[in-house]
């Protein structure tokens, strides 16, 4: 098999964000830019001679294309075997089983996650290391530096592999190995679920459920696993088929984009759960009646109840939960006894905790959930764990909810997305909250009292390494907090994200929505950012 090395000239914009490097299609499809970016990582992360990948997409548009590329250009690095999902599709949480179970080298992920799609859409490579795990930061800033200098990568002239085949295939001196991407993923759910118990649930003719793939990657795996395994009513679950271009739906699993659901659940014919999970497959939505679940509350309803579940009856290590996330789940710890672990946005972070078996259970804000079954967040893993819970406890989603708010009062939640498209004037905001935050230490707006802020800075218990910078918090004195930050995922513009948390205690009354009960908090927290005065923009452009 011939390998040539191809001159090239660096990009200066390949520098991955929150999760991977995520771009507009057409900024991928220049010639040399995703072979830029795979040479760069395999550069920053040393040798990979006869080692084994795993690698697949969530078949948005230009998967097939992008794979054939990363064949080639992990051909001419020396990779000796890849391990591909049947069409190139996998989901998120499954490459990351599959890199555990093979003990590959790690894998590469083709996807822009909860990104639209289409040619006109977003595209995006996210690189998992040996442990399931997204590349620590290290590793992905390494990257960026060596994206700067490329001169050259490395191709290799090899037949293009056949995907539609399971099986082994030789390419060249690469062996292409492709497997069914759902089967050993549905065999760890099985692992960890009472899947009787939920059989019994779901086959009781009164229970009804539905489960919606956005015509992205979760699909076929909810099908298998909801349908087939679990005998959910045929029809159980929507839009199940991916498409390139998420058949038009935006596939982001949250209250905005997947209102539809949200519609049955609140109209006259609501069912018992709704839920979704995005292009990817490791976000999730949960949908009680009358309810839309808040990533924080599932979060904390998920480990107080843990030991009901068969995969976690020996208890919880630990929990971890990213800073801008509710602290719900911090309650939850206390109560239990456990340690409960604030960490930057962006799952990697959960990583080096998983890992050393500190924490069990980790989740976000943004409808990420999931546990040290993989060191990814898992969209249909939630959404088992919460039927595995009703089926257990026999109380209703919003029951479980609500009986947590009676017992740890409730954190409503929002998150106010400011797109400001001149990014450069997002930035001036963030600057001038992270001077020096604690001047607002103590003082008074209005009849809102701020205890203390401060910009996030994160210790990493395990390898020692400090994260700084990653948002500023505001405490204020009746239990609430408003966090900053910008958003690691876009591809245009800034967005400038204002999560809002408000805390009620056991004996309050907890009824509205989190943006409800948190729209005054809001108002107050684009005023002390001086957000319109610095950017020009007069309101959020989301509510969540
Ligand atoms: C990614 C990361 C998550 C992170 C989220 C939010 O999610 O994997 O850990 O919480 O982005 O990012 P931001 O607030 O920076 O936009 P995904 O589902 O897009 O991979």
């Amino acid at each position: 098999m011939a390998i040539r090395s191809i001159a090239t000239r660096p990009f200066d914009d390949q520098r991955p964000g929150t999760a991977g490097l995520r771009k507009k299609v057409r900024i991928f499809q220049q010639p040399h830019y995703l072979e830029n970016f795979l040479q760069s990582v395999f550069n920053a992360a040393g040798d990979f001679s006869g080692a084994t990948l795993v690698a697949g997409g969530d078949g948005r548009y230009w998967n097939r294309e992008a794979l054939s590329v990363l064949f080639r250009v992990a051909a001419g690095n020396g990779v000796g075997r890849i391990i591909v999902g049947r069409h190139g599709l996998l989901s998120t949480p499954a490459a990351s089983h599959l890199i555990r179970l093979h003990e590959a080298a790690g894998g590469f992920l083709l996807t822009a996650s909860h990104n639209p799609g289409g040619p006109d859409g977003d595209f995006g490579v996210k690189f998992d290391t040996a442990n399931g795990g997204q590349a620590p930061e290290s590793l992905t800033e390494a990257a960026w530096r060596a994206s700067l200098e490329i001169e050259a990568y490395h191709v290799a002239d090899m037949p293009e592999p056949e995907l539609d085949r399971l099986g082994l295939q030789q390419a060249g001196d690469l062996q292409i190995e492709v497997v069914d991407p759902v089967a050993d993923y549905a065999d760890l759910m099985e692992s960890l679920f009472d899947f009787p118990r939920i059989r019994k649930l779901l086959g009781n003719g009164r229970f009804r459920m539905r489960f919606d793939g956005l015509n992205a990657i979760t699909g076929p795996y909810a099908m298998e696993i909801l349908e087939h395994r679990l005998g959910a009513a045929p029809g159980t679950v929507v839009n199940a088929v991916p498409l390139p271009d998420f058949g038009g739906l935006h596939p982001d699993p949250n209250p905005v984009d997947a209102a539809h659901l949200v519609d049955w659940m609140t109209g006259p014919d609501a069912g018992d759960l709704a839920a979704a999970s995005d292009g990817d497959g490791d976000r999730n939505m949960i949908v009680g009646r009358g309810m839309v679940v808040s990533p924080g509350d599932s979060l904390a309803v998920l480990a107080e109840h843990a030991r009901r579940v068969p995969g976690y009856a020996g208890g919880l290590a630990g929990v971890a939960r990213s800073m801008p996330t509710s602290r719900a789940v911090d309650r939850v710890a206390e109560a239990l006894n456990i340690p409960c672990y604030e960490t930057p946005t962006g799952w990697r972070y959960f990583c080096n905790l998983l890992d050393a078996g500190r924490v069990d259970l980790c989740g976000e804000e943004s409808f990420g959930t999931s546990s040290s079954h993989a060191r990814e967040k898992d969209g249909l893993w939630a959404v088992l764990f919460w039927l595995n819970l009703v089926a257990a406890t026999e109380r209703s989603v919003e029951e479980l909810v609500h009986d947590h708010w009676q017992r740890f009062g409730r954190h409503a939640f929002a998150r106010h997305d400011w797109f400001i498209p001149d990014s450069e004037r997002a930035a001036v905001v963030m600057q001038t909250l992270q001077e020096n935050p604690g001047r607002f230490d103590g003082t008074t707006l209005g009849d809102v009292h701020i205890e203390r802020a401060d910009s996030f800075a994160y210790h990493d218990p395990v390898d020692e390494s400090v994260a700084s910078g990653q948002g500023v918090r505001v405490f204020l004195a009746d239990g609430s907090r408003v966090v900053f930050r910008l958003s690691g995922t876009g591809t245009q513009g800034a967005t400038l994200r204002i999560y809002l948390e408000k805390y009620l205690p056991p004996d309050a009354d907890h009824g509205g929505t989190g943006p409800e009960l948190t729209a005054a908090l809001g108002a107050f927290a684009a005023g002390l950012a001086r957000v319109s005065e610095l950017t020009g923009v007069a309101r959020p452009a989301g509510v969540i």
